[in-house]
């Protein structure tokens, strides 16, 4: 944790308008760590300030150059068609849109979203069809920039063979004596290794394009207005090279779920179709006219896939002592881990159904 003077230090190196009131822990992420800034004056705006996790984004100058590229791009598509908002970064007093402090933590300032609000859990289809309608556009509104532009930022993310390789690393050295425990994991995962190469061979043969994806399209990460209409999308640290089924796939994994993602009684974990109807709905209506058959064949293969591919990260981090994502208590990440690997079963279940939701929606 970071101490309260030094975020106050750290907020005067950044030209906001009017001064900081107070700050406050802001969001759920697994990751950065995150502050609401409140103004002391109220004509002006409020502030997020996030600080960067250096051990996960190695290249912060890399990261903060792609993010700069998406915005400066959103920007110029909203100009020409009035549409999306997108974030507003604020510059450092030595016009970088990033800081690095004397211990080598970086930063970065945001004016904050007035009037916004997230959704943790998705109760009503009409908020997956919104956020279905927001990340779609998301996609369009990119599809004009070359993935050849973007860096890596993390090199690898969503490459399964080298999660794979990790997980099975972590199994053959059970540094904390844990592999004994998830045996029945470790066998459901050895299960699907096949399966879920699909996306990585469909590419090898030339039949999946690389596109610019946003890759992290947990649906908390798009902001409403008070009407729950969207407003923007947010956390655009992973936006780089990738297949369209990981921003799909990610979004069903967390909108169609009916249990949150470390939901620790497994019973609860099931496929709200409704919610995959609502979101695939909101998606292909802006997507479709770029998406290829392919691309839209593998739409329910792609729920699961992200469910499992978090489902392997999740326990890999639990045997290894949870170094990378956050936990709020000890375990926590051994139930991520189930938690997602039982979501991944449920979607295999309802594949036949999400084939037919798929082409209902496009024959309407
Ligand atoms: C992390 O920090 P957050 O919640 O935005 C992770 C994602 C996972 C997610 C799991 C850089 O995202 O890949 O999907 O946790 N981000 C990184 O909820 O590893
Ligand atoms: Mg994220």
């Amino acid at each position: 944790m970071v101490n309260k003077e030094k975020v106050r230090q750290i907020i005067r190196q950044f030209r906001i308008q009017g001064d900081c009131k107070s700050f406050e822990p802001h969001g759920g992420g697994h990751i950065n760590e995150t502050f609401r800034v409140i103004n002391s004056n109220p004509s002006y705006p409020d502030y997020l300030l996030q600080k960067i996790n250096h051990q996960v984004f190695k290249h912060v100058n890399q990261l903060m150059e792609n993010m700069q590229r998406v915005l400066d791009h959103l920007l110029s598509r909203n100009k020409e068609n009035n549409g999306v908002k997108s974030l507003v970064l604020v510059p450092s007093n030595s016009k970088k849109f990033y800081f690095q402090d004397s211990e080598g933590g970086f930063w970065r300032m945001f004016e904050f979203v007035e009037d916004s609000k997230v959704f943790e859990t998705i109760s009503s289809p009409t908020i997956a069809y919104e956020g279905g309608k927001m990340f779609g556009e998301f996609l369009i509104h990119l599809s004009d920039l070359s993935p050849d532009l973007f860096y890596e930022v993390i090199p690898d993310f969503h490459n399964i063979h080298f999660r794979f390789k990790n997980l099975f690393d972590a199994e053959q050295k059970d540094t904390e004596g844990r592999v004994g425990e998830v045996q029945q994991e470790l066998n459901f995962i050895k299960e699907r290794i096949e399966i879920m190469g699909t996306f990585q061979e469909l590419n090898k043969k030339n039949l999946l394009p690389k596109r610019v994806t946003h890759n992290d399209t947990k649906l908390n990460n798009v902001l409403f207005d008070q009407n729950n209409h969207g407003l923007c999308v947010i956390d655009l640290d992973t936006v780089m090279p990738g297949f369209v089924h990981y921003d799909f796939g990610d979004a069903i994994r967390t909108c169609a779920n009916t249990a949150p993602e470390d939901e620790p009684d497994l019973s609860k974990i099931n496929v709200s179709l409704p919610m995959f109807e609502a979101f695939a709905r909101g998606y292909l209506e802006k997507t479709k006219q770029i998406l290829t058959p392919t691309e839209i064949q593998y739409l329910p293969l792609s729920g699961a896939f992200m469910a499992f591919i978090m489902g392997v990260r999740f326990l890999t981090d639990y045997l290894m002592g949870d170094v990378y994502y956050k936990t709020n208590f000890p375990g926590q990440n051994l139930q991520r881990a189930k938690s997602q690997l039982m979501l991944t079963k449920k979607i295999e279940e309802n594949y036949d159904s999400m084939h037919r939701i798929i082409q209902e929606i496009l024959e309407d």
